[in-house]
């Protein structure tokens, strides 16, 4: 192989992994509502890396706390609002979160 081959390759490939993460680092919106018996999925998901926005509904008659530890966010929400809550770059596992107003409303964002 040529010196100049090579180097092409090289960048072929670097070329070919700023792709393959570009694709990964995707956007994703996730509705996700509060009803009064608890989240609504009570599991959604993502894929690893992703730029994830999760749209919180609050369909209940109170106000209710999106919170996650894990993700380590917390967002006070009014009923009939919607708050977009914003979380990236996760490495893959299960997140928890819950209604902190609310303790038996929990649901996970399960990454992979
Ligand atoms: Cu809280």
């Amino acid at each position: 192989m040529t010196m100049r081959t090579r180097t092409a390759l090289a960048i072929a490939f670097a070329l070919f992994l700023g792709a393959a993460r570009g694709m990964a680092a995707e956007d994703r919106t996730i509705p996700l509502a509060v009803e009064e018996a608890g989240f609504a999925p009570a599991e959604v998901e993502a894929p690893t890396g992703a730029r994830v926005r999760l749209e919180v509904t609050n369909r209940t008659a109170a106000a209710i706390e999106f919170e996650s530890f894990e993700l380590n966010r917390e967002r006070v929400i009014q009923p009939g609002q919607t708050a977009a809550v914003y979380v990236s770059g996760l490495d893959p596992g299960r997140y928890e979160f819950f209604d902190d107003f609310h303790h038996q409303r929990r649901g996970a964002l399960l990454v992979r």
